[in-house]
This record gives structure tokens, C-alpha cells and sequence, in this order.
């Protein structure tokens, strides 16, 4: 069987195991105890794009399974519009409770309002969305990405608290993605005022490796005397390093970096003294995730906003005690 006939009949399953769970339509009321046995979770995840990424899927399946709660888990591929259909099928099999990440904070309104109406909670996890009406979801558990800006300016200032000019390049997540809006109003008004810091140039490489590696390489054609990478992911930082160390600089000391998410490659870089400043985001949020689902399916209600804990892991710190990370 050739590639694209796989890819067929794995895409006629997919359907007929879909079809399969319509039949199935079970009466909400059945479900659910206090235990989380017999919860059902719909979630849809946004993909694969980053070992951040990978770590948060873990977290969530293995802490559903452990709560012995049933997960129906969607990969949307990196498109909102396999979310919102993920979103539907979970309210057409009325599951008990949906969880979902917005890939982009725009455009959730409709199908929030579907889930609304068949009286399904949904919970909005790691990144948030934008809606006038906060009565269509029941709460939201993630990043605080507004924070994590603030905190890669913070390392900055001190860093360079006795320079005159400091010129920056930012790499931004995805387009339209509440953290890439947070991570980047949050660095700037970090450096509100403090009219040394430029940023010469901002672009999006989509939280990916392979485009931070690609962009970089144009960014450095294109401009001397950087000072600073400000990148809103590790992966992304990944591929710039390597694109800095192609051109014979030595990322860390001929242009400080400032990274997110605190993957272990981003730490042992932190060491290696190629990274100046790594802001944790913690992926670890499916014990919360699964906890608040059940108090949802309980009826109960939950906190409209919680943040995880997160910490900043720099050059001036004392690094030998850093737990291995996971992701
Ligand atoms: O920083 C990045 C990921 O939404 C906080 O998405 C998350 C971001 C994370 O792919 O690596």
C-alpha cells in the first residue's frame, strides 16, 4: 500500500470508529462520579510543535489515566479549524466535560455557545482566548504569558543596566496565539521607558525550531551588532543558536538570548553559558486539568483564572541544583 492509500484507509477507520461512537450516545446523566471513573474528557490539543508540547500531552493523558478517567483526545494539527470540529464531535457524543487549548485566542464564540447550549463545561487550558462573553466557558488554567515578557525584560535591565544602546531581535510564537500577544506586551512594558532598548526587528516563527533556525539566518544576513535574542520558545531558540554559531558568533556572549519554557535543552545551553536567561513554562498542568474536569462534572464550580507556578532560571543563579526537567 502506498502512502496516500494508507493514508486513506486510515482516514476511512477514523470515520467509521467515529460513527461508531455516535451510535453509542450515552444519557449524561449516567456518567461520572466523584472518583472521575467513568468521566468522560473531550480534549483537544493544538499538536506536536514543541517538546513543551509533547510534555503537556503526557501530562494530560497520563494524569487521566491515573484518575481512571476517559480521555477522548484530538490532535488539531496546528489548525483551529480541526479544533472547533474536535470540539463539536465531543458535544455530539456529549461527553461530560470539554478541555481544549486555543491555538489562536480569536474565534471561539460559536462553537462555545454550542457547548453551551447542550450544557457541557468547558475548560480553556495553557493559552486563553478572547470573547466579550466569559460566561461561555466555565474557567481557564495556564500560562501567564504577560509575566514571562515582564521577566525576560527584567534580566535585561540588569544585564544591561550600564550600556547606552541595547539592539534586540524578537522571535514571536504563533500569530494570534494569546502567548505570543502576552509575551510580547509583557517584555515591552517591562522596557517601557528605558529608551536604550530596541527592538530592531519582531517576527513570528511559529514556535518551531526549523523556522527559528531559517529566520535567523535572514535576520543575521540583514542586520550587525544584534545584541540580544528575545525568543518566546525554546525550540525556536534551539534553531537560533545554531543558525548564531554558523556565522562564527557565540550565542550568550556575542548576543544574549532570552528564552521560554525551561525545556532541558534550553537549560543545559543556560550552562553551557550559550543562553543568558530561561523563564520556566510549566507544561505539567494535567493533574490540575484533570482535577478541576471533575469538579466541573461534579457541578461544581471552579476559579474563572489560575496561573501554574513558574520560575526565571539565569546566568546569575547558582545552576547545579536544577532538577531534570522532563520535556
Ligand atoms: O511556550 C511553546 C508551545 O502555549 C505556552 O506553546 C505554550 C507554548 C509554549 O509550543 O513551546
Amino acid at each position: 500500500m502506498n502512502g496516500h492509500a494508507l493514508k486513506k484507509s486510515l482516514q476511512i477507520l477514523t470515520l467509521l470508529l467515529f460513527a461508531g461512537t455516535l451510535f453509542s450516545c450515552r444519557p449524561r446523566e449516567s456518567l461520572g462520579n466523584a472518583a472521575g471513573e467513568g468521566l468522560i474528557l473531550g480534549f483537544s490539543q493544538i499538536g506536536a510543535e514543541s517538546a513543551w508540547r509533547n510534555c503537556n500531552t503526557r501530562s494530560i493523558q497520563e494524569a487521566a489515566e491515573e484518575k481512571g478517567v476517559q480521555l477522548l483526545f484530538e490532535n488539531a494539527e496546528q489548525k483551529q479549524e480541526n479544533q472547533i470540529k474536535a470540539l463539536r464531535s465531543f458535544i455530539v457524543y456529549q461527553v461530560d466535560v470539554i478541555a481544549f487549548v486555543p491555538i489562536v485566542a480569536d474565534g471561539w464564540d460559536n462553537i462555545l455557545r454550542e457547548a453551551k447550549e447542550a450544557g457541557i463545561p468547558v475548560l480553556i487550558t495553557d493559552r486563553k482566548i478572547n470573547t466579550a462573553d466569559n460566561s461561555l466557558y466555565a474557567g481557564f488554567i495556564g500560562t501567564d504569558s504577560f509575566r514571562e515578557g515582564q521577566e525576560g525584560a527584567r534580566f535585561l535591565l540588569r544585564k544591561f543596566a550600564s550600556a547606552d544602546s541595547v539592539r534586540i531581535v524578537e522571535i514571536q510564537g504563533t500569530e494570534g496565539s494569546s502567548v505570543a500577544i502576552g509575551r510580547a506586551e509583557g517584555f515591552r512594558e517591562g522596557l517601557a521607558g528605558q529608551d536604550k532598548f530596541e527592538i530592531i526587528h519582531s517576527v513570528s516563527g511559529d514556535f518551531l525550531r526549523s523556522k527559528g533556525y531559517e529566520l535567523m539566518r535572514g535576520i543575521l544576513r540583514r542586520y550587525d551588532g544584534i545584541d540580544v535574542v528575545y525568543s518566546h520558545n525554546d525550540g525556536m531558540t534551539l534553531g537560533i543558536l545554531d543558525a548564531i554559531r554558523e556565522v562564527g558568533l557565540a550565542p550568550g556572549k556575542d548576543i544574549v538570548i532570552v528564552t521560554i519554557d525551561a525545556e532541558q535543552a534550553a537549560i543545559d545551553a543556560l550552562k553551557r553559558g550559550e543562553v543568558n536567561c530561561v523563564i520556566e513554562c510549566n507544561p505539567k498542568m494535567g493533574p490540575a486539568i484533570i482535577e478541576l474536569a471533575e469538579k466541573l462534572a461534579r457541578g461544581e464550580s471552579i476559579p474563572p483564572f489560575q496561573h501554574v507556578h513558574e520560575v526565571v532560571f539565569s546566568e546569575y543563579d547558582d545552576l547545579s541544583s536544577i532538577e531534570p526537567r522532563g520535556y
